[in-house]
C-alpha cells in the first residue's frame, strides 16, 4: 500500500501542486478528527450567523473553513484562496503560483444527523501579475484546473483526486494519520439504472427536466426502456463518490424558485472540481445545455445546474433538452 505523498511524489511531477495536496491534507484530518468526535467536539449546531450566500453557517462550516485557510496560507505555492464561506478571495504569497478554490464542508445539512459530508477543491494557476485579493484573478473556467479532489467524512474518511491524468482515491489510516492509495484509475459505468435528484423541487424544473425525470419514473414501461431506482442523500460529494462508485447520474437543475440564479450548487468549488473528477474518470458533466467546464464564469461564488455522471445517461438528459 502506498502513502500519498509517496503516490504523489511519483505521480505528479508539479511538486508546488504535491505541497498544496499535501498541505490540504493536514486541515482535512483535522477537519475529520472533529467530526469523529461530533458533539465531545462541541462542533455540531447552528454558528449563529449567516455565509456570503445567506445561508445559516453550521460551527464546522466555520471551523473547517479556519483550518483550511490557515495550512493554505502557510504553503508558500499559493498565492491565493476563495472559499464558500468567504465573501472575498483572500491574498495568501505574493510569489505563489496556484490559486486554490473550496467549499471547507459541503452537505453541512447533514452534519448534525451525522450523514456524510466533504471537503472539495479545486487548484488553478495563477497570472504573475494577478491580484489575489480580487475576483478578476479567479475567473477561470473549469478546463483550466489543474487539479481537483474531495474529502468525504463518511464511516472511513476518503480522498478522491485528479491532477489531470486519472482518478486516484485513497483511505485515511486514523491509525498512522496517514492517507494510503485504495483505487486507481477510477472509470464510471457509461450506463447506469440509479438517478439523484430532489424530487421535492420537480414543479420548479423546467418542462425538459420534468419529462426526462418523468421517464425515469416510468421505467421499463416508458420510452427508456428500463427500471431506475432513486437515492437522495443530500449531499454532494456522497452523491458523486456513489457515481464514481458504482456509477449513475446525479441532477441539480435550474429551477424557477430564484428565476435569476442558474441552479443552487457554486460553479467554482463544486460544479467544476466535481465535473473534472467525473470526467477524468469517463463520465459526463453538463448543465444539460452546455458542458460545465467550458463555461468563463463571471463571479466567485457563481451558481450552476448540474448533471452528472454516467455518460450515456448524462447525453439521454441532455437529448431532451436539445430537442426542444
Ligand atoms: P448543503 O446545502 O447542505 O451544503 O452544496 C450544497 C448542498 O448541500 C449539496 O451538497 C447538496 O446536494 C444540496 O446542497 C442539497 O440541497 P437541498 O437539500 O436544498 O436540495
Amino acid at each position: 500500500m502506498q502513502r500519498l505523498r509517496t503516490f504523489l511524489d511519483s505521480h505528479c511531477d508539479n511538486t508546488a501542486v504535491v505541497e498544496i495536496i499535501d498541505g490540504l491534507m493536514v486541515a482535512c484530518k483535522d477537519i475529520a478528527h472533529r467530526l469523529q468526535l461530533g458533539s465531545l467536539a462541541g462542533v455540531l449546531g447552528s454558528a449563529e450567523q449567516e455565509n456570503v450566500q445567506g445561508e445559516c453557517q453550521k460551527k464546522l462550516d466555520v471551523i473547517a473553513n479556519d483550518l483550511i485557510k490557515d495550512c493554505l496560507a502557510g504553503i508558500p505555492s499559493v498565492k491565493g484562496l476563495a472559499s464558500e464561506e468567504e465573501e472575498l478571495p483572500v491574498a495568501c504569497n505574493a510569489k505563489g503560483e496556484y490559486l486554490v478554490l473550496f467549499d471547507p464542508l459541503d452537505g453541512s445539512s447533514n452534519i448534525d444527523v451525522n450523514v456524510t459530508v466533504g471537503t472539495i477543491f479545486s487548484i488553478l494557476s495563477a497570472d504573475a501579475n494577478a491580484d489575489a485579493a480580487s475576483d478578476a484573478a479567479y475567473l477561470q473556467a473549469g478546463n483550466q484546473q489543474v487539479a481537483a479532489g474531495y474529502v468525504l467524512y463518511g464511516p472511513s474518511t476518503l480522498l478522491v483526486l485528479t491532477t489531470g491524468d486519472g482518478v486516484f482515491s485513497f483511505t485515511l489510516d486514523a491509525r498512522i494519520g496517514e492517507f494510503m492509495l485504495e483505487r486507481q484509475n477510477i472509470r464510471i459505468s457509461e450506463t447506469t439504472q440509479e438517478f439523484a435528484i430532489n424530487m421535492s423541487n420537480q414543479r420548479f424544473w423546467l418542462p425538459e427536466m420534468q419529462q426526462y425525470v418523468g421517464d425515469l419514473l416510468l421505467g421499463e414501461e416508458g420510452p427508456l426502456g428500463k427500471r431506475y431506482n432513486m437515492r437522495w442523500i443530500a449531499s454532494m460529494v456522497a452523491e458523486i463518490h456513489r457515481i464514481l462508485t458504482r456509477g449513475g447520474i446525479f441532477m441539480y437543475p435550474y429551477d424557477s424558485r430564484e428565476p435569476s440564479k442558474p441552479g443552487k450548487l457554486r460553479l467554482m468549488y463544486e460544479g467544476n472540481p466535481m465535473s473534472m473528477l467525473v470526467e477524468q474518470a469517463g463520465g459526463g458533466a453538463s448543465t444539460a445545455f452546455e458542458n460545465i467546464m467550458n463555461i468563463k464564469p463571471d463571479g466567485i461564488h457563481q451558481r450552476v445546474s448540474v448533471v452528472m455522471g454516467s455518460a450515456q445517461e448524462v447525453e439521454t438528459a441532455i437529448s431532451y433538452h436539445v430537442k426542444n
